[in-house]
């Protein structure tokens, strides 16, 4: 059993939001925050923890969660919200134009001067889904794993300047809320709109598991709409290589 709060990750301040943030939990260890999301529930509620044992990426792939060096942490819904995998990237790289370079990449990462500073998870059980957000705060090139360290950054690499994860939680969880309000009041299609943009990836060409096309237009599930020599093919999930520049 995994033991409760631990100080440097509390809120300081109060975050005066609408929906995220209803209660804030901060845990030493668990498995994945979107695990303990999902079994608590409670709409808005926060689920932070300095130590994933078992942090997880999309399909499968895992997500490395160097204890107390990072933000590990997961949005409880109780309905559906369409847009949220869009909105959430979105949110993140708001406040990390702070940091430096920050840009959406396709389907839901943000890089940081060009390395993936966060990973974006959305899962459902029945009615509930839980938003898991990673973002890599106080890393080293070291404290990733080799395989990793061409690729991945953190606040503190891609700035050099110190970050209190506590005041980056803070600013993000607000961030959110602005795009969960916009969402659950009808801003789908503005929120799909400025996300497109964002990815800049419509009128690029790109390659994905023997498919090669330019890229036509996001659709609203964030799938890729790529004219091919075969007719057009829809992407939604996997890794695109990017061919040209727009
Ligand atoms: P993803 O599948 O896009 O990214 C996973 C891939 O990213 C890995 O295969 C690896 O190549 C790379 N990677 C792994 N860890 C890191 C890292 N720390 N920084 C940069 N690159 C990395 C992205 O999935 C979704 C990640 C969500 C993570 C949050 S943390 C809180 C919540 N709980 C949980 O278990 N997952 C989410």
């Amino acid at each position: 059993m995994s033991k409760t709060i631990r100080q440097p990750l509390t809120l300081a301040t109060p975050l005066n939001t609408t929906f995220v943030g209803s209660r804030v939990l901060v845990y030493e260890e668990v498995t994945s925050t979107n695990d303990r999301a999902l079994a608590l529930g409670g709409d808005g509620l926060v689920v932070a923890a300095d130590m994933q044992t078992a942090g997880r990426g999309r399909h499968g792939r895992s997500w490395h969660s160097e204890p107390g060096l990072g933000l590990w942490f997961s949005v409880v819904f109780e309905r559906p919200l369409e847009g949220l995998p869009l909105a959430a990237p979105l949110a993140v790289r708001d406040v990390l134009k702070a940091w430096g370079e920050a840009i959406v990449k396709w389907p839901n990462d943000v890089l940081l001067n060009g390395r993936k500073v966060c990973g974006v998870l959305v899962e459902s059980r029945r009615n509930r889904t839980a938003l898991g957000i990673g973002i890599n705060v106080h890393h080293t090139e070291d404290d990733f794993p080799f395989e990793l360290r061409d690729r991945a950054t953190s606040v503190e690499m891609a700035s050099g300047r110190t970050c209190d994860r506590r005041e980056l939680l803070r600013d993000v969880l607000v961030r959110l809320d602005e795009r969960v309000v916009q969402l659950r009041g009808g801003g789908f299609a503005q929120i799909h709109a400025e996300w497109s943009e964002a990815c800049r990836i419509v009128g690029r060409r790109i390659r994905h598991e023997g498919i090669e096309g330019i890229v036509q237009s996001v659709d609203r599930d964030g799938a890729l709409v790529v004219e091919t020599p075969k007719g057009r093919e829809r992407i939604l999930l996997g890794e695109i290589i990017e061919l040209d520049g727009a």
